[in-house]
């Protein structure tokens, strides 16, 4: 059968996208308090924007982001006075405790509660409202933002102010848009989200942040750990032609769930598409589909010839001194895997830094991603 690992590749993507459960953030606090900001410092640049945005009610905006895989509640604020503050307070409340009641019938799962940290004192409206969220069970958190604007002392001063004024336990985080202030607070706030989220809603919030990149990995070793079951399961036999397919369909499975969790497309895009433009193809799914075809390749070569067959000009043999056929399929699958998420870890890097790919081009990419597969094969 011809497989074009490009378009397989790109369709499971596509399936994730579309299965993976999308978490709901709810961005609340007054106008300017830079909720936008602190939504683009997470997710990356262009997440809220590219989302189409719907009203849900008077002042709350919903955009669901299908790339990202995220939705976002925005909050317009309130203006201050009584009347302007209690319609505020009954429209979040809303919708935040009766999904059925808002358009989409979608879930708030958290919020993050925006108080610009020039601000001197709490004001009623925010404990009244974060006490309300709070008490029915969707976690919350309070965001000092613009923490630039204020000396460590000042900020000190009112985190003790809204401690005691906010349920115990509330947390309290920081951030500014000036990088390297309080940077990993932003860390902070995506670890802490991620954990008060349900499990199943995890993945995609991981997915989405850019920042943490110690969890991206740690979810992208637990895929791998699952492959290298899965694996261990199917090749228990010969490596016939069947089982080899299938340890492929699990290899294809494992990229693209690796892939999808550095969300390799954003990625690329903060990259300003330049790998693609010298790479000459279409986009870094394909670069990485080089990995599966190297697998097929190997895999095809062990069942036809034996170890005496070679890949790259070296004896498979040489990869596997020892190897009964479950050890070489998982070997195989290990080294795809552990290959992967180390390219994909630094191309994020790359990305969060700023980097655009002048210096690298695709074609030593994918010559570096196909060497150090066959250099994990020989350990
Ligand atoms: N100094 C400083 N300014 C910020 C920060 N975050 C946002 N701003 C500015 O505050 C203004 C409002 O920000 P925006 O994110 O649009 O607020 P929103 O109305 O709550 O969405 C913009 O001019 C931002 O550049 C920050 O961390 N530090
Ligand atoms: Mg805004």
């Amino acid at each position: 059968m011809e497989l074009n690992y490009q378009e397989r590749l790109q369709a499971q993507l596509d399936l994730l996208k579309q299965t993976v459960k999308r978490p709901n953030v709810m961005i609340l606090g007054q106008a300017g308090a830079g909720k936008s900001t602190l939504a683009n410092l997470v997710f990356g640049s262009n997440n809220i924007k590219t989302g189409s945005g719907r009203s849900v009610t008077k002042g709350i905006n919903y955009y669901k982001s299908e790339q990202k895989g995220i939705g976002i509640f925005d909050t317009q604020g309130y203006e201050l006075g009584e009347a302007a503050e209690k319609e505020f307070y009954d429209n979040v409340v809303s919708v935040a405790l009766n999904p059925a009641g808002n358009l989409d019938g979608e879930f708030v799962h958290l919020c993050w509660y925006c108080i610009p940290a020039v601000r001197e004192r709490v004001q009623d409206i925010d404990v009244e409202t974060i006490k309300t969220i709070r008490s029915a069970g969707i976690p919350i958190a309070v965001i000092l933002t613009k923490s630039d604007l204020l000396s460590v002392y000042a900020l000190a001063q009112l985190s003790g102010k809204l401690e005691a004024a906010l349920p115990p336990n509330t947390p309290i985080f920081k951030s500014s848009k000036i990088k390297d202030i309080d940077a990993g607070e932003i860390d902070r706030i995506c670890d802490w989200s991620c954990h008060s989220l349900d499990s199943s809603l995890r993945t995609a919030f991981t997915r989405a942040q850019i920042f943490q990149l110690q969890a991206k990995k740690d979810a992208a070793a637990n895929i791998v750990k699952q492959s290298l079951r899965a694996t261990e399961l199917l090749a228990k036999s010969r490596l016939s032609a069947d089982v080899s397919y299938k340890v492929n369909v699990c290899c294809l499975t494992m990229v693209a769930d690796i892939l999808y969790i550095y969300e390799m497309e954003e990625i690329e895009d903060l990259l300003n598409g330049t790998i693609s433009d010298i790479a000459g193809k279409n986009n870094l799914v394909s670069l990485f589909s080089v990995a599966l075809e190297l697998v097929s390749e190997i895999l095809g070569e062990i069942i036809t010839e034996g170890t005496e067959g070679r890949v790259n000009g070296r004896l498979i043999g040489e990869f596997f001194s020892n190897w009964g056929h479950t050890g070489a399929a998982k070997t195989m699958v290990a080294a795809v895997g552990s290959t992967l998420i180390d390219t994909c870890a630094s191309l994020a890097k790359d990305a969060i830094d700023g980097k655009t790919f002048d210096a690298m081009s695709g074609k030593l990419l994918t010559q570096k991603l196909q060497a150090d597969i066959m250099k994990r094969l020989g350990n």
